[in-house]
């Protein structure tokens, strides 16, 4: 069979997925795929690309790749070369494993292309500023472009904004977020806002307004533009927000059985709450250690009897919800409930 073989290969070649013609306009970052088929096998030996520009020399080219696997019956080969506004010729050579070569009798296959545009080699910018609204105590309100390492003292809004000189890909944005002690995770869509207009795709805001325990934390964005120019940054930043105490209240008040839920409002997490439970006339009568103490919303149950197993009586009582933090600091608030069987 080999020997009989006198079929040159077949030749094929697209451009962004289009057979084109030669004298065709293509873009300045084309992504050319060429197929070389046999029967009987490609000579990779005998494959040769050349390239002219502007009618000058005719160089080799050696960038492209070459995909043999599975055998030599079918060659694909990729090649996306950056070309700038002019004219290019190539100028294409190969052969079976019987020597007959594409091209017919010149042994060459030849197109022609005119690139019109100047290629985009500059990749998008990213910039992230971090904003709050300055609610805490002695707080001023935030609008600043977030520093690594940065510390903030309350949630924060990140607004990231992507800028190229040509066009972002919208769909290479990545927003990567958190401990800086854990694998980062690629957040969901849904976590962020995202402004993006197809016919101005120059620019898109991104923001991020996570609602986050205290801790140091790190995010990592990716941006590409349609010409495949990938930006990154990763920037890190602590926050470390004061323990803050909050709807401190209990529910039912008054109680009629003398059982009753406290319930609190923790910004973050103390090291932990004790609830005081007093008469009145300020006697301390219960008091609940390890109250619960996690960042939201809390409940702590009390039974209604006093330190020494006792139902207190009907009247009013006072109660104070005391968080401390490791660090030796302590918020409270005080509350007043009633008894009424
Ligand atoms: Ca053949
Ligand atoms: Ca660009």
């Amino acid at each position: 069979m080999r020997s009989s073989d006198t079929e040159p290969p077949d030749f094929s070649i697209w451009v962004d997925g289009i057979q084109p013609q030669t004298g065709s306009v293509i873009p300045p970052r084309p992504k050319i795929s060429i197929v070389l088929q046999d029967t009987n096998g490609i000579d990779t030996e005998f494959l040769t690309i050349a390239r002219q520009k502007d009618g000058g020399p005719l160089e080799l080219i050696t960038d492209y790749e070459l995909r043999t696997q599975g055998g030599y019956q079918t060659v694909p080969i990729d090649y996306q070369p950056i070309l700038f506004p002019g004219e290019y010729i190539f100028n294409i050579t190969a052969q079976d494993f019987n020597g007959n070569a594409i091209g017919g009798d010149e042994g060459v296959v030849v197109y022609r292309f005119f690139v019109t545009e100047t290629p985009d080699l500059v990749p998008p910018t990213i910039d992230i500023r971090v904003t709050t609204p300055g609610t805490g105590s002695a707080r001023e309100p935030l609008d600043e472009p977030l520093i690594d390492g940065t510390v903030l003292t309350e949630q924060s809004r990140f607004k990231i904004t992507l800028t190229d000189d040509s066009a972002l890909d919208e769909s290479a944005f990545l927003l990567n977020f958190g401990s800086v002690y854990e694998t980062l995770e690629p957040l969901d869509a849904s976590d962020y806002a995202e402004t993006f207009d197809p016919a101005a795709p120059a620019n898109a805001d991104i923001t991020y307004a996570p609602n986050l325990p205290n801790g140091e934390y790190q995010l990592h964005i990716i941006a590409a533009d349609t010409s495949e120019n990938t930006a990154e940054l990763v920037t890190t930043f602590t926050l470390n927000e004061e323990v803050t105490l909050s709807e401190v209240f209990n529910v039912p008040n008054p109680t009629v059985d003398g059982k009753t839920f406290f319930t609190y409002h923790l910004a973050q997490a103390p090291d932990t709450v004790t609830i005081k439970i007093y008469s009145v006339n300020g006697r301390l009568l219960r008091t609940l250690v390890d109250a619960s103490a996690k960042r939201g919303t809390n409940e702590t149950r009390w039974d209604g009897r006093d330190e020494t197993g006792m139902r207190c009586a009907n009247g009013v009582y006072l109660y104070r919800v005391i968080a401390r933090t490791e660090d030796g600091s302590r918020v409270e608030q005080i509350g007043k409930l009633a008894i009424l069987r």
